[in-house]
């Protein structure tokens, strides 16, 4: 069965509560539908979430590097050629969002050609994960008062909390009274998305000392080389690498230069293919995962849990698969529902997910 066609198609998805974060704010849901098409007329769908601040990715180069660079080269493989794709796409340095879509959609075409699910093909270790929600800025009363909507409406107890790029003081005091609010009954750990300098980061993370943080991410930029491998070495907490490593060899830097001990996993990043390498070298290294989410709609978050349930490694923390409750509406026939605290794996062959035609038809931002 061979790759007929790749389509790269806009939509956009108001959010219900904007997302804010030291590198950015997230509005709208400016994603990309990626389907592939087999000449025997089977579909596999993903999406793309670009954030222009984090890898320079916008709607409009997703789509275009997918039909002009990617689609061209990948038309004619097998759906089994997946390694091929990969040597493919990897000519071209960055576009990783883009280059992840195209390579989930192949795998959902593989699952459902084979009326395997994907998660199987990954590894099939669970079909759940506990979730993790992310916190993004407001006043420490509004951010207590979201976790405690998050915990009584979906059963969620790990918070991530947005940090960085406004005073210390702010950041701290928030998780202080997350803490103070909940004691011992949730999971806290902060992302500061490149925001604070090893210095501030320090600081802050000494102020919080008694908090029982589980991690501290990225927060500050990894190119920081020194600055970040002396934070790195006066934490006691592992310190995760998100967005400064979007490929597998990143991995390998950060780890060996002491600027990371653990790695978020991204699967909108690094795909199932690059993700499993990513998985693959973390068990080797010995390094702590967190499931990741790059502010994914359901479609991404599907991927997610296919991926994360997949493996042992990356089970053992709570994964961010919860980003898609802020938006308004998303693509789906059968929307993801979180409960107790867990998601399930979409039972069916590939992601498990379908698109409902109506709602593309409303959301497409191509006409
Ligand atoms: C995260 O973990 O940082 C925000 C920016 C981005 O690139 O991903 C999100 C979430
Ligand atoms: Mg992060």
């Amino acid at each position: 069965m061979k790759i007929a066609a790749v389509e790269a198609i806009p939509f956009a998805i108001p959010y219900t509560k904007p997302l804010k974060f030291a590198s950015g704010e997230v509005h709208s849901a400016d994603h990309v539908l990626v389907r592939v098409h087999t000449d025997e007329g089977i579909v596999g769908v993903a999406e793309a979430p670009p954030r222009p601040y984090t890898y320079g990715e916008t709607q409009d180069g997703i789509i275009a590097v997918i039909r002009q660079i990617f689609a061209p080269q990948l038309v004619g493989l097998t759906l089994t050629e997946r390694e091929v794709v990969t040597a493919r796409l990897a000519r071209t340095v960055g576009n990783p969002t883009a280059k992840a879509a195209v390579d989930m959609a192949i795998w959902d075409a593989l699952g459902r050609s084979l009326d395997v699910s994907v998660n199987a093909l990954l590894g099939g270790y669970t079909d759940r994960m506990r979730v993790s929600h992310m916190l993004g800025f407001d006043s420490p009363e509004k951010m207590v008062a979201e976790a405690e909507r998050i915990v009584d409406r979906y059963g969620i107890r790990t918070f991530k909390v947005k940090v960085g790029r406004r005073p210390v003081e702010l950041d701290t005091a928030v998780v202080r009274a997350l803490r103070g609010h909940f004691g011992d009954t949730i999971e806290l750990y902060v992302d500061g998305n490149r925001g604070w300098t090893a210095a501030e980061s320090l600081r802050a993370m000494k102020e919080m000392a008694d908090l029982d943080l589980l991690f501290a991410e990225e927060l500050c930029p990894a190119d920081d080389v020194l600055g970040r491998r002396w934070l790195v070495g006066h934490l006691d907490v592992p310190f995760i690498a998100d967005e400064s490593v979007p490929t597998p060899a990143d991995v390998t830097r950060e780890v060996i230069g002491g600027s990371a001990t653990a790695i978020s996993i991204k699967t909108a990043r690094t795909g199932f293919t690059g993700s499993r390498r990513v998985h693959h070298l973390a068990e080797g290294l010995g390094l702590e995962v967190v499931i990741g989410n790059q502010i994914d709609g359901q479609i991404g978050t599907a991927c997610a849990v296919s991926f994360g349930a997949a493996f042992e490694l990356t089970t053992r923390r709570a994964g961010e698969l919860s980003n898609f409750l802020d938006m308004s509406d998303d693509l789906l026939t059968v929307p993801l529902r979180i409960r107790d605290g867990e998601l399930h794996v979409p039972p069916g062959p590939g992601l498990g997910i379908e698109i409902d035609p109506d709602k593309l038809d409303r959301y497409r931002a191509d006409r």
